[in-house]
């Protein structure tokens, strides 16, 4: 049920580096081709490190760990049908033999599976705002309790009620360590407000906790909160001001559940004449260097 690439598969066996990447940022978070030339970019950064790179997605019902070009080209396509997975929804894409993006929740699990500790996405999921009422919470966030994996995010999407975010992971005791950063980055900008209990300003430090965590056995995952570089970072008083629009509509029309991240990505994306897209691409380069660079720590090179 998973295919992992030759190359990646004796990397993991020789406890080298590799970095997972996600598909549903490819397939639901970015337009068309922006999402290729991301893609690929991705690992380009990563690989100049002498770091694999691995996409994970479900193609035609099988776990697919290391995407070659075509197939990324494949799963970006607006023309082909990709569902967007969670960890739940696993089981009945590879069943029905469908195409599936995974979210950073089922791309932790297949990672757990595979061997593969680190992870760059965007920014993860988390508590929607009005969850006291919709209960709309993200299941990246309880995937942070379960898979030994380190996941480097831009923080959490401003689209989110970060405070409320903080308090879940705090409970679930999920690590935070804000990487060069005393707050939680808010995605498109680098200031939230919050503070962070934890900086890091060195990789290798980072590297050194997921390692003593693990090596103690504790399961779960570290997530690593690294801020966009500040000649992009988008002032916040703007950006809310988009995102406030957007989460007007979409709850006008009635967009819920797994539709409510990829709608207010693609609409926000709108408001800011791609602004944010071009922002967001930024930020998800950013984590793919510091994810790589923390993998080589980690690995002893
Ligand atoms: N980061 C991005 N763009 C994205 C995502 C992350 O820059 O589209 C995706 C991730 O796959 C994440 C998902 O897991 O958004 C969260 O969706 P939800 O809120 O429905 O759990
Ligand atoms: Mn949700």
């Amino acid at each position: 049920m998973i295919r992992i690439r030759e190359d990646i598969k004796q990397a993991i066996a020789d406890n080298k580096p590799v970095v997972a990447l996600e598909s549903t940022i490819i397939s639901h978070g970015m337009p068309y081709p922006e999402n290729v030339k991301t893609a690929i970019h991705c690992q380009d950064i990563i690989e100049a490190y002498g770091v694999q790179a691995a996409t994970i997605a479900i193609i035609a019902g099988e776990i697919v760990v290391g995407l070659d070009d075509d197939e990324i080209e494949y799963i970006a396509d607006p023309k082909t049908e990709v569902l967007k997975v969670g960890r739940k929804d696993i089981p009945v894409a590879i069943e029905r033999k469908m195409n599936g993006a995974l979210t950073v929740s089922a791309t932790m699990a297949v990672c757990q599976m595979a061997g593969i500790r680190f992870f760059a996405t965007g920014g993860i999921g988390g508590v929607h705002r009005g969850a006291s009422e919709t209960f709309d919470i993200s299941s990246d966030l309880e995937e942070f309790t379960k898979s030994q994996v380190a996941v480097v995010s831009a923080g959490a999407k401003a689209i989110l009620d970060l405070e409320k975010t903080m308090e879940y992971l705090e409970t679930k005791g999920v690590l935070v360590l804000g990487y060069q950063t005393n707050e939680l980055p808010a995605f498109y900008s680098r200031e939230s407000g919050l503070r962070l209990e934890y900086r890091c300003d060195d990789p290798e430090e980072i590297a050194g906790i997921c390692r003593t965590k693990w090596g103690l056995g504790f399961e779960g995952g570290v997530f690593v909160a690294n801020p966009i570089p500040k000649e992009y970072s988008y002032p916040v008083e703007e950006i809310n001001k988009a995102i406030d629009q957007a989460v007007e509509e979409m709850n006008e029309r009635g967009i819920k559940g797994k539709a409510t991240t990829p709608y207010l990505l693609k609409r926000i994306s709108e408001i800011t004449g791609n602004k944010s897209l071009k922002v967001n691409m930024e930020l998800v380069f950013n984590n793919c260097d510091l994810a790589a660079r923390i993998a080589k720590y980690y690995w002893g090179e």
